[in-house]
Formats: C-alpha cells, sequence, structure tokens
C-alpha cells in the first residue's frame, strides 16, 4: 500500500469518527476501556492497527471485541485479540496507546511511523473478526472498528453479539482449523459437543443433581446459554436469570464481578438452600459460583476453588492415564486467597506461580506447564494444554491398558470442553460440572476441600491513579513513598492479615484487597488501607470510613 493511500485514515476520522476529547487514554489490563462516548475514535485506530497487526502476522486473522465486560453498562472498550486467540503481545500496548492519543491532524503521520516502526507489509491480505456485547453503544463502536479496517484495506469480518471467549475461539480456529470451526455454531460443537460426550461416560451419583441456576448479569453469556440450554436434552437443567429483560441492567447488583466484590447473592435470582448457582459476568468471560445454606448464608466458591477443583480432577485423571513426566502448574495472582494457595501447595503438591493481575499474564505464565491451569479469584481463566501433553493423552487413549485408556479419553474430552484461548465462563461451567459429575459431589463437599481466609475488596478514588506503582506481582508498592511502610504497619496488627493495593487498569480507581483471621478484622484492614490510600495518594471526594 503506498503512503499515498494512508490519506483515507485521515478522511475516515475527520469525516466519521473525529477525536472529541483530549482525555488520554490507555490500552489497561485488558485494552481500552472508559466512557462510551470517549471511544468511537480509539475504536476506530484500533482497527487500523488490526490491520497491520494483521499483516505483520502475514495476514493471520486479528480479533477486535467490542465490550467493557464487567463494568457497568455506561462504559464500553476495545480488546485486541492476537492469532493464536490470546491477548495482544504487550510490546504492541504502547503503540496502541500512541495511535490512540494522536490528533486527527497527526494521525496519518503516525500511522505511517507505526508501520515502518514495525515493518509491516502493506501489500499482503489482512483479516480482523469483530464481535461486540450487547451494550446499546456496541453496534456503533463495532461500526468504527469496521471502518478502521475497511481504511487500511484490510477484510472486517462481524460476528455480531458474541461473547468474548467465543470471538478468541473463532479467531483461534480461523488460523488454526485443527482447533474447530470459527464460527459460533462450530463454538457450540466443539465446546458442548465435548460436555455431550463426556457426559455418557459419567453417571449421575452421590450428591450431585443436574440442576443449574445461572445468574446471567443481564448480558451476553446468559443469551448463549439459552440457546445452548436447548440441545442439552436434560443432561443439565439451566435455570437461566438476569437474562436482559425485565428491566435488568448489564452488571448491576448482579454478575461475576458484584457477587465477588460484595460477597452477596446477585438480585434477580430464586434461591434454594444448598443449590448451586453459577454468576456469569457481562461479557462470559468470567465465572464464579456460590450457594446459600439453610440459614441463607452464602458460600462463595470463585476462581481459586474452581482452580483447585480443575487442578485436582486433571492430576487424578493424568495419575490414572499413567501419563508420565508431564508437568502440572498452576498459576495465581496477589487476589488469591492464601488458604486456596496454602492448599494447592501443601495439599495437592502442585506447583504454584504469582503473577500481575490480567489474563494476558497468567496465560503466559500458564503455558511454562504441560498443563497450566490459571485463575484470577475473580473467576477468570482456563487450563492451557502443551502439544506434548495432548500428543501423549491421545497416545495412551488409544493403546494404554483399558484403565489408562479411560482416563485419557476423559482427559481428551476435557481438553476438547476447554476454550484454551482465555477465561470462558461457558466452558468453565461445563468443566465445573463434569468434575462434579465425575465425583458425585455437590456444592458442600467443594466447600469442603480447604477454608478460606475472610477477605475484603475496597476501592478508592483518587486524582491520578498512576500515582501508586507497585512490584512483586503487586503484592508491594513502591510510590507513593510511605504508603507500603503504612500499609505493613497496619497489616502488623492482625493474625494472617494480608493487604495490598493497586491500580485498576479497567476502572478509574485504586483497588484494596485484604485477608485476616475474621471477617470483622479483614473489613477494618481493608477501611484502614483505602484511608492511608486515600490520605497519601490524594484521595478525591469523601475519606472511605472504618467499619461501624
Ligand atoms: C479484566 C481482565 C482481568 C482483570 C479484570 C480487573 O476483566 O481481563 O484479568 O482481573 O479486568 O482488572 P483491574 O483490577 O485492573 O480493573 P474483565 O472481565 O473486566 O475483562
Amino acid at each position: 500500500m503506498p503512503p499515498s493511500s494512508l490519506r483515507v485514515v485521515y478522511a475516515f476520522a475527520r469525516e466519521m469518527h473525529p477525536k472529541t476529547s483530549d482525555v488520554f487514554i490507555q490500552y489497561g489490563t485488558a485494552g481500552f476501556r472508559t466512557k462510551a462516548n470517549l471511544l468511537e475514535h480509539v475504536v476506530y485506530r484500533m482497527g487500523l492497527l488490526a490491520v497491520i497487526r494483521s499483516r505483520v502476522k502475514n495476514g493471520r486473522t486479528i480479533g477486535m471485541m467490542i465490550t467493557a465486560s464487567h463494568n457497568l453498562e455506561p462504559d464500553n472498550g476495545v480488546k485486541l485479540v492476537d492469532p493464536d486467540g490470546e491477548m495482544l503481545e504487550q510490546s504492541w500496548e504502547e503503540i496502541a496507546t500512541r495511535l490512540a492519543n494522536v490528533s486527527d491532524n497527526d494521525l496519518e503521520s503516525t500511522t505511517e511511523q507505526v508501520i515502518k516502526q514495525v515493518n509491516a507489509d502493506m501489500s499482503l491480505k489482512a483479516s480482523v473478526f469483530i464481535g461486540m456485547d450487547t451494550r446499546y453503544t456496541s453496534p456503533r463502536l463495532a461500526a468504527a472498528a469496521a471502518n478502521g479496517v475497511i481504511a487500511l484495506k484490510g477484510t472486517p469480518k462481524e460476528f455480531g453479539i458474541v461473547t468474548t471467549p467465543m470471538l478468541h475461539f473463532c479467531v483461534k480456529c480461523r488460523n488454526d482449523n485443527t482447533y474447530g470451526t470459527p464460527t459460533e455454531e462450530g463454538y457450540y460443537e466443539k465446546i458442548v459437543g465435548a460436555f455431550k460426550n463426556i457426559r455418557d461416560k459419567l453417571p449421575v451419583y452421590g450428591d450431585y443433581n443436574t440442576t443449574l441456576y445461572v445468574d446471567g448479569a443481564n448480558g451476553v453469556g446468559g443469551k448463549k446459554l439459552n440457546i445452548i440450554r436447548k440441545s442439552l436434552d436434560g443432561e443439565l437443567d439451566l435455570n437461566l436469570y438476569n437474562l436482559g429483560g425485565n428491566g435488568g441492567k448489564l452488571n448491576l447488583n448482579c454478575g461475576a464481578d458484584f457477587v465477588k466484590v460484595s460477597q452477596t447473592p446477585p438480585v434477580g435470582v430464586e434461591h434454594a438452600p444448598f443449590q448451586r448457582v453459577a454468576s456469569l459476568d457481562g461479557d462470559g468471560d468470567r465465572i464464579v459460583y456460590y450457594y446459600l445454606d439453610d440459614k441463607e448464608k452464602m458460600h462463595l466458591l470463585d476462581g481459586d476453588r474452581i482452580a483447585t477443583l480443575l487442578a485436582s480432577y486433571v492430576t487424578e485423571l493424568l495419575r490414572a492415564s499413567e501419563a508420565s513426566g508431564l508437568r502440572l502448574g498452576l498459576v495465581q495472582t496477589a487476589y488469591a486467597n492464601g488458604a486456596s494457595t496454602r492448599y494447592i501447595t501443601e495439599e495437592l503438591k502442585v506447583p504454584v506461580s504469582c503473577v500481575k493481575t490480567g489474563v494476558k499474564h497468567l496465560h503466559h505464565a500458564a503455558l511454562a506447564y504441560d498443563v497450566g491451569v490459571y485463575f484470577e479469584a475473580n473467576g477468570h481463566g482456563t487450563v492451557v494444554y502443551s502439544k506434548a501433553a495432548k500428543n501423549a493423552i491421545s497416545k495412551i487413549a488409544q493403546e494404554g491398558e483399558p484403565e489408562q485408556r479411560k482416563a485419557a479419553q476423559l482427559l481428551q474430552n476435557f481438553i476438547d470442553m476447554t476454550n484454551e484461548t482465555v477465561g470462558d465462563a461457558i466452558s468453565d461451567l461445563f468443566l465445573v460440572e463434569t468434575v462434579l459429575r465425575a465425583r458425585g459431589h455437590g456444592v458442600r463437599q467443594w466447600m469442603e476441600a480447604y477454608t478460606d481466609l475472610p477477605c475484603r475488596q475496597l476501592k478508592v478514588t483518587v486524582q491520578d491513579r498512576n500515582a501508586i506503582s507497585t512490584t512483586d506481582a503487586e503484592r508491594r508498592c513502591t510510590a507513593p513513598e510511605g504508603l507500603q511502610s503504612k500499609i505493613d504497619e497496619l497489616v502488623a496488627a492482625y493474625t494472617s492479615g494480608r493487604a495490598f493495593v493497586r491500580p485498576s487498569g479497567t476502572e478509574d480507581v485504586v483497588r484494596v484487597y485484604s485477608e485476616a483471621d475474621t471477617q470483622e478484622a479483614a473489613d477494618k484492614l481493608a477501611a484502614e488501607v483505602a484511608q492511608a490510600v486515600f490520605d497519601l495518594a490524594g484521595g478525591v471526594g469523601e475519606r472511605p470510613a472504618l467499619p461501624a
């Protein structure tokens, strides 16, 4: 593409997607995310970048997902997906941020600089898959994305409303046809098909029952489960709530993030004692479980619980199939409950690594293992399998002794049911249901594995959240001065106390996390740390109060 044809980049920008705000925007934990009305020019420009990225990857398909995931309805965002279905390579985040912030007048020259910098061959074909969530601002932003792709003569393909993980899956399949068919139907065929196959091998027994309640967060995940439900032939009876009708608002007082952070059940869901409920987030990439007991007390089964459940089951199957020499490991973040980490290392005897928040960090760390299980406590995670692991399992499934073969075949179904590209609420739901069914377990047995340390999360609004810098996988902060020593001093007063703070990469807040031996203590510690953040990092509005 000769540089003169880059003029169209400016023409599209000026006529259709002008930059109307000077607010600096940064590629964060999961792409760009802010108020929807500040995003149109950003998404258009990411369309340009997706084409450049596709050409750098020799014409392989890149994904663009229009979503603000767990954020409330007025926000929106865009996540870029690399050819293997993983998040955009981190070294490109700075380029994305630069392109998003230049003026319209500088857009043409900056685009040209980027093309040179990354050495893109603009004569190659380029392909970009575009998906969106259910927000009313998403269609407009998806159109801006497509215009960005067209401006650089790439080929956009629009998937309409899909979950984020479905788009990741389709991108992967488009670039590697051994993984599946790059359509929503192809996704159902592979993931739901594997679930149905494994079900035939696992009779229902013990405390497991096939009824599952689901909180759809009034987003896309619930809608897709409603499609899937009809094909499950009673193997799993899904009672779906918060599907977006009856005035229910996206992620408002419902959904995985609300349930995890507030530790309270969502609105809009009926409850029965000990009935397991799965709560999804707005774009279907996170899931947590919970139940109410006979005194209506809530018990949360979060990402840590899902990770330990899956890791222990895969370990069992690997052992039974006698697949030797495969390393299984688990990846967590600082938010992982201390009790879960202890359980994984001491009881399951599985190695654990701790990385920074963001699935992009967890995913890469998990690839170091033959079987890498990664989960954030907020319910975002999956399992990844190396080629060597898949080959070894497949060989045993064909050639092993009968018992080994049986375990290896179950593992193969388990792998097919897993969306290895990214955390996926729907795929994770089927994985969890499979393990519970295989073990004849209800929620109480699942909960018995270990006892969580009481914890609390809070948000503090400050003038500039980037005033907080962190190190050691975000477990300690290096700025502003004095904050870490104050946190150390506060934590020291609590039994089993732990706390950290970090700037959110998806909301304009500083997040505070605390753990201690009682809920009262964890609540008080979180509030004290929040006050310290407010005082030392430029708090805005009302100073956080200590619990009464
Ligand atoms: C995104 C990321 C997650 C992260 C979450 C919160 O989730 O994909 O890895 O845990 O944001 O990030 P932060 O604490 O930086 O705001 P989602 O589901 O919103 O896309």
